[in-house]
């Protein structure tokens, strides 16, 4: 899935700067109401009179666009675009203007021509970010040519310069700084493009669709030319042109037809394609198997580059990825990259489905595929490797990411009601909440109800451009269901709280559950409905054995019931229980909800030990760790002197000890909660005594499991030759976890074994894994493995990557001094999106400590970076710019530093609307949802 390394969904725009306290240009109007909205005043949430685009002004569109033709004479200084447009008025849309209005920006227009005749200049006029045609007959060519400049762009939307190609990255709105369109999802249009450029500089030329011809002109430049059969908007037009070499193969289809897979690569590159384009097969076999879905065209093109803004974009049929996620050999790429190149390459895969085929009527509906698409890609990863290991991994990541962002000012519903940027809004909720959502309805549903319902959809929708209320129908219809409650799942923002209370009654062997929902205030949304809950649990006794589920007011089987919380409160009553049971909750964590009930620590112990529900399991022992840890916060803050409970050990031996377990469960459940995700967990973040607590634990239970540990690391010898494969994963993971455990308890035996493994790997995961304990534990040991490290890789622009994000991480020394260091360094550039993430935003969003100085200079710093990175890269500047959000959840002074950074930021006379929204946002937090 498309998470990026600092958490941030993998996901900019020229500065179009513009004051705040100073209203949009006038310009702009045009461009919000092309869009599909007009917008409107919001003196409340934005009092700078910034424009607001809301959901509820959707309008059809005024035109429609039958066929495109882009012809492009392609340099890197300047690009020539000519356009020709078949254009009719939309029967469907109920204004009857007379004026077509285009977006663009950043265009020069050089020539504009309607139905073969120039336009006399009073006929249109070009009004920064738009052009109006006026008065225009129901159908008409509209044909205009401009110039544009693409090794300007280094906001990296629209046409610009990786290395030395050239490329493009339209969704959500950089089409219009390629040419003049109605830049709006719902116009879906057949295209056809003729690319002409420099032969010797640009030999591959790519587009969208099918190639339909090549040659070479009389100048000596070369063409090609590209035709795509389906209707697509504007956001998936892609171009590449460049010196690249390409890996290929042949895919035959369910039906029998053959289609060419292709990954181009820089030159010194083609050897890391293998697993990217293994990866590509599996998706495609399992999209035909899983839902009947074959791809459509002749050719599936995917082209990767190191200057990217996310993880990868869809394009229909030339995807473009950065590197990370699809370059890898063993050498360079860790366990975890080789499983996010398969879950990002499935991902934009499953998306010429859902996102291409069928797309969104507008940006506020990005959760019809992008949760949608989300949810498919996990599905896949989860078939592909441990089911239940994938699903832990998920929800982790749902609870790290998208939780805090539930909780503070930028919470939204997955379905947002308005925006200033949309690219603010390829967000955690959107994707991962949205993929929690679209997972519901497949609990509810059951499988063949899910695939009734998404065989609808496509039935019903192929070729169109549509809402989530038209999926959530396509799942109701299907199955002859009321899904009308779970509109709210939409609706509502905010991470609803499931409480709950029992009762045991010996005499009727009958056991009570009671289950209450509440969904907090967010900002904009005080007062919540209560929503249609799926709340899968099951019931074990003292000793850890499964007691039966009997309950006529749930579904139950294999020992566990499927309940649907619908009101504010229900019971449910369970009969036939011999024994008081230990209820098993939320099972596979059916809902994206908080739990809360009052189990003991050993409840919690035999839960972790013994609950046949693999995520059940995790999540007892991460909830016991969790308290543990936060009680000793308690002690450090109150000066208490610091005592292991004495339940850990024996839970974590039985857990070592407990050969049964799938050895990724064992390293998961190893793992220690981190201190930003322990931060979010208390009402105020403590961040020096959270560091305390968490690393007084780490040695003191490292120190009790010591000799367990030792054992585990000789009996589980390191798998040579490695091979990226779901056993041998597992057993790295689980002895990488030993490892850090020992090193944390008995450094001088563990940073030997660290150390050696350091230098005796055959494969990053062992050696990056080696690397950050020397750094975390090892102080001059530590600076020697750096330096080696940075000498072997320093010109593998992946691997410095990560250098550089341990760097960042690391709690020990002056983070702030090392991280500015850092910033000078020859590999890092502020304009690449990559060493930004991987520098900046580690510190920023994963060093508790480091980024959180009580002085607030980091905070100082941070302001400065996302200052200077507006100016060249809006989207990116906007993500760092979130690292600020829960300014209201430190204590002072740190809430009045970060609080002062922001309103810093909000100064500057030049901002994006993308920071400017972000920013503007967290200033009006008003603490209502931290409460
Ligand atoms: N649909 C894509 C979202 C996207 C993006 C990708 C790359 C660069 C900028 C971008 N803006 C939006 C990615 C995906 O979800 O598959
Ligand atoms: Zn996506």
């Amino acid at each position: 899935m498309p998470v990026s390394i600092d958490g941030t969904i993998l996901c900019a725009t020229h500065p179009r700067g513009f004051a705040i306290g100073r209203d949009l240009p006038a310009h702009r109007d045009a461009i919000l109401y092309n869009r599909g909205f007009s917008e409107r005043y919001s003196a409340m949430r934005h009092p700078q009179a910034t424009r607001v685009i809301h959901r509820s002004d959707y309008q059809p569109p005024p035109f429609l666009v039958e066929q495109v033709d882009l012809e492009f004479d392609l340099d890197v200084d300047r690009t020539r675009v000519k356009s020709r447009l078949t254009l009719q008025r939309n029967p469907e849309a109920r204004g009857s203007d007379r004026d077509l209005v285009l977006n663009g920006v950043d265009l020069k227009l050089l020539s504009i021509r309607l139905d073969d005749e120039p336009l006399a200049a009073d006929r249109y006029h070009s009004a920064g970010e738009s052009l109006h045609v006026h008065q225009v007959p129901d159908r008409f060519v509209l044909e205009t040519e401009v110039d544009i400049e693409p090794a300007r762009n280094t906001a990296l939307e629209g046409l610009y310069v990786s290395g030395d190609f050239l490329l493009t990255q339209c969704e959500a709105e950089g089409f219009r700084k390629i040419t003049y369109f109605p830049d709006r999802p719902d116009v879906m249009a057949r295209f056809t493009v003729t690319l002409r450029a420099d032969g010797d500089r640009f030999p591959v030329l790519l587009s969208n669709g099918n190639p339909v011809g090549e040659g070479r002109l009389e100048d000596g430049r070369i063409w090609s030319r590209w035709e795509d059969p389906f209707p697509k908007p504007s956001y998936l037009f892609a171009l590449v042109a460049g010196d690249l070499e390409y890996v290929e193969e042949v895919w035959p289809t369910a039906s029998g037809r053959e289609v060419k897979l292709r990954i181009y690569v820089e030159p010194g590159n083609l050897d890391r394609c293998g697993h990217a384009l293994t990866a590509l097969r599996n998706a495609m076999r399992w999209d035909e198997e899983r839902f009947g879905l074959e791809y459509d065209l002749d050719r599936y093109n995917v082209v990767v580059t190191n200057d990217f803004n996310m993880g990868a974009m869809e394009n229909k049929g030339l995807n473009i990825f950065n590197a990370r996620y699809v370059l890898a050999c063993p050498d360079t790429a860790t366990d975890a990259d080789y499983q996010a190149i398969e879950g990002v390459i499935a991902h934009e895969y499953f998306h010429n489905w859902t996102g291409n085929r069928v797309t969104c009527r507008d940006w506020f509906q990005l959760t019809l595929k992008e949760g949608l698409t989300v949810y498919r890609d996990q599905s896949f990863s989860a078939d592909m490797h441990s089911a239940a290991v994938q699903r832990i991994e998920d929800v982790d990541g749902l609870r790290r990411f998208q939780y805090p962002q539930d909780a503070g000012p930028q919470a939204h519903p997955i379905r947002p009601d308005e925006y200033i940027e949309v690219n603010n809004f390829y967000t955690a909720t959107v994707y991962q909440k949205g993929a929690e959502v679209v997972r519901m309805y497949a609990t509810l549903l059951g499988k063949d109800g899910f695939r009734r319902g998404m065989d609808l959809y496509f039935r019903r929708h192929d070729g169109q451009a549509v809402t989530c209320d038209d999926f959530r129908a396509a799942m109701a219809d299907a199955n002859g269901q009321d899904l009308t409650q779970f509109e709210r799942w939409y609706s509502q923002a905010g991470t609803p709280c499931v409480r709950v209370q029992d009762e045991y009654l010996p005499q009727q062997q009958e056991y009570r559950l009671t289950l209450s929902q509440h969904t907090p205030p967010t900002p904009g949304q005080p007062d919540k409905a209560p929503l249609h809950i799926p709340f899968a649990m099951g019931l074990m006794d003292a000793d850890g054995q499964p007691l039966p589920v009997v309950t006529s007011a749930g579904r139950c089987a294999d020992g566990s019931c499927l309940l649907e919380l619908q009101e504010s409160q229900q019971t449910f009553v369970f009969t036939d229980v011999p024994r008081p049971p230990i209820p098993s909750l939320l099972r596979d964590f059916s809902a994206p909800v908080n739990l809360d009930y009052a189990y003991t620590d050993e409840q919690l112990a035999v839960l972790m030990a013994h609950d046949t529900d693999a995520f059940a399991r995790w999540n007892a022992g991460q909830q016991l760790l969790e308290r543990c840890l936060l009680n000793l916060v308690d002690d450090v803050a109150a000066g208490r002197p610091l005592v292991l409970p004495e339940i850990l050990p024996t839970a974590f031996e039985a857990l070592l000890a407990d050969t049964s377990v799938d050895p990724s469960l064992t390293a998961q459940m190893l793992t220690l909660p981190d201190e930003v995700y322990l931060a979010e967990r208390m009402s105020v973040a403590d961040v020096d005594s959270i560091h305390t607590a968490r690393t007084f634990l780490l040695k003191h239970l490292g120190q009790a499991l010591a000799s367990s540990l030792s054992t585990a690391l000789k009996t589980q010898r390191r798998s040579t030759p490695y091979q990226p494969e779901p056993g041998q994963i597992a057993r790295r993971r689980r002895r990488n976890a030993c490892l850090a455990w020992l090193v944390a308890g008995r450094p001088e035996q563990g940073l030997d074994l660290a150390a050696a493994q350091f230098h005796e790997a055959d494969n990053m995961t062992d050696r990056l894994a080696a690397l950050r304990l020397l750094v975390q534990f090892g102080a001059e040991r530590g600076e020697t493995a750096l330096a080696e490290f940075e000498q072997r890789w320093r010109d593998d622009p992946l691997v410095m990557d990560k250098w550089f994000a341990i760097q960042a991480v690391d709690s020990g020394g002056d983070p702030l001094a090392r991280v500015q260091r850092l910033t000078a360094h020859p590999a890092f550039r502020l304009r690449n999106p990559n060493k930004v993430r991987a520098l900046i935003g580690s510190f920023a969003h994963r060093n508790a400590t480091g980024f959180h100085r009580a002085d607030g200079k980091a905070y100082d710093w941070l302001a400065e970076q996302i200052i200077a990175l507006d100016q060249l890269n809006p989207q990116v500047a906007a993500r760092l710019a979130t690292a600020f959000d829960r300014w209201r959840h430190f204590p002072e002074p740190r809430r009045g530093h970060m609080r002062a950074a922001l309103a810093r930021i909000a100064a500057q006379s030049r901002l994006s609307p993308d920071v400017f929204e972000i920013v503007s946002k967290a200033l009006e937090d008003q603490g209502a949802a931290a409460a």
